[in-house]
């Protein structure tokens, strides 16, 4: 790991917030995910899944978590089971956690090496009435393959037929929505990274740099932080690439008097950022450019106003579109015809702005938070309105990470990466 070791109260915490939520004597079980083959020897570089990391700290493959907060044992209450290592295994794999660290890092102690498993989740069974299965119901998830907990939980279900089937999923998408002061502390160092890497970028973009130069440049910069690299595929769009809202190509020449849109950040401990720039490929902003640039800002500050508790997704993305209409009227791009004739499920706005204003963000960039239940204090969503015009070959988009409060205006997590147009322009031409 590159990242600083977490303290292992914040697992404790996590833990104790998904028990309190389980029914009576029942058992929950979590798997890493598996490294995943390309082809002969070669694999993906690991990605441990977020929800056993969450409750355990743990970022190694081959790892399961079982809950049992009725067991009969004290011992058996939570327990780990790892790939076993020895120095013999330490030299050709490199280092895995022992059981000591494996405790360190987790507050786990009842740790053992994953042959014990089936002997072990058996008798556990036998005490058990209930099994809570993870399934993934993100409402963005499309997964063709089967993972790792997937393979578990068609093999458990079948072999203990009769027990009660209960889901994790609901349980981890509201505790891991609302976040804790040690992740908010993760965020924001995720978000300090992108931000060296932002301010790196504003002194070496210069006309016919290419975008996977830049690319580059930011991949130096988080990795030199301690990052593994980038939270999600970067998006470094210019000119008219910046319309398509996926791009992630990064191949082409910036050129002169061009927008570049970067849709770029770091990941820390696992935690993602998620920021979004528009900056001049000359350094400077057309008149043009710059009226819709502060469009866009506007509408980025009148937004981050309304995540308060209380405020409900829906509602919050309808009163956005408000304010987009007004400043696309503004703009010059929509009539007074084109609003009131518009379509309820479509309005004149989405024509230049069809994605949504904002998601939850943390463990997954588009982290868990179940959208038809109210905001809350210490949720951190994305702000990121646009406006995309491929008939002027530009579209801008900008993008903060934001922690709701209590009381008063969401904190701005990227309080300090350059935003204003002029502030941009005058470090791009220092
Ligand atoms: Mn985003």
């Amino acid at each position: 790991m590159k990242y600083h070791q977490i303290n292992s109260a914040l697992f404790v915490k996590n833990r104790r917030k998904f028990t309190a939520e389980m029914k009576p004597n029942s058992v929950a079980v979590f798997n890493s995910n598996d490294i995943y083959p390309i082809s002969a020897d070669s694999t993906l570089p690991f990605a441990q899944h977020r929800d056993i990391f969450y409750l355990s700290g743990v970022d190694q493959e081959e790892s399961i978590l079982l809950l049992f907060p009725d067991a009969p044992f004290e011992n058996q209450k939570e327990m780990l089971f790892l790939k076993e290592t020895n120095d013999h295994i330490a030299v050709w794999e490199g280092e895995k956690l022992s059981k000591e660290r494996a405790y360190q890092v987790s507050g786990i102690r009842t740790v053992y090496w994953l042959q014990d498993f089936h002997k072990i989740l058996n008798e556990m069974m036998t005490y058990a009435d209930t099994m809570y299965i993870n399934t993934n119901e993100h409402y963005r998830a499309t997964v063709e393959t089967e993972t790792r907990e997937a393979r578990f939980v068609k093999w458990w279900k079948e072999r203990y037929p009769a027990h009660n089937v209960a889901k994790s999923n609901p349980i981890l998408q509201r505790i891991r929505s609302v976040k804790e002061s040690e992740e908010i502390d993760l965020i924001q160092q995720a978000c300090d990274i992108t931000e060296k890497g932002f301010r790196r970028l504003l002194s070496f973009v210069k006309p016919n740099v290419t975008e996977y130069e830049i690319e580059a440049e930011l991949a130096h910069e988080f990795i030199r932080n301690r990052s593994k690299g980038f939270a999600y595929t970067p998006i470094i769009a210019s000119g008219n690439n910046a319309n398509v809202l996926h791009y992630i190509e990064n191949n082409q020449q910036c050129k002169a008097g061009d927008l570049i849109l970067l849709d770029v950040a770091a990941e820390y401990a696992n935690y993602s950022s998620d920021m979004t720039r528009t900056i001049p490929v000359s350094g400077k902003f057309s008149e043009r450019q710059k009226a819709v640039y502060n469009a866009v800002l506007r509408v980025k500050n009148e937004a981050t106003k309304m995540l308060t508790p209380g405020t409900l997704w829906k509602q919050y993305h309808v009163e956005v579109g408000k304010i987009m209409t007004s400043e696309l009227l503004g703009l010059g791009l929509i009539d007074k015809a084109d609003v009131q004739n518009e379509n309820p499920d479509w309005p004149a706005y989405k024509k230049y702005f069809m994605h949504g204003t904002s998601h939850h963000m943390g463990l997954d960039t588009h982290d868990y938070g179940l959208l038809h239940e109210p905001m809350k204090a210490n949720m951190v969503f994305t702000v990121e309105p646009g406006i995309y015009i491929p008939a002027e070959k530009f579209g801008i988009r900008l993008e903060d990470n934001v922690v709701v409060q209590e009381k008063g205006a969401p904190f701005n997590l990227m309080r300090n990466i350059p935003v204003e147009a002029d502030e941009i322009e005058t470090l791009m031409n220092e």
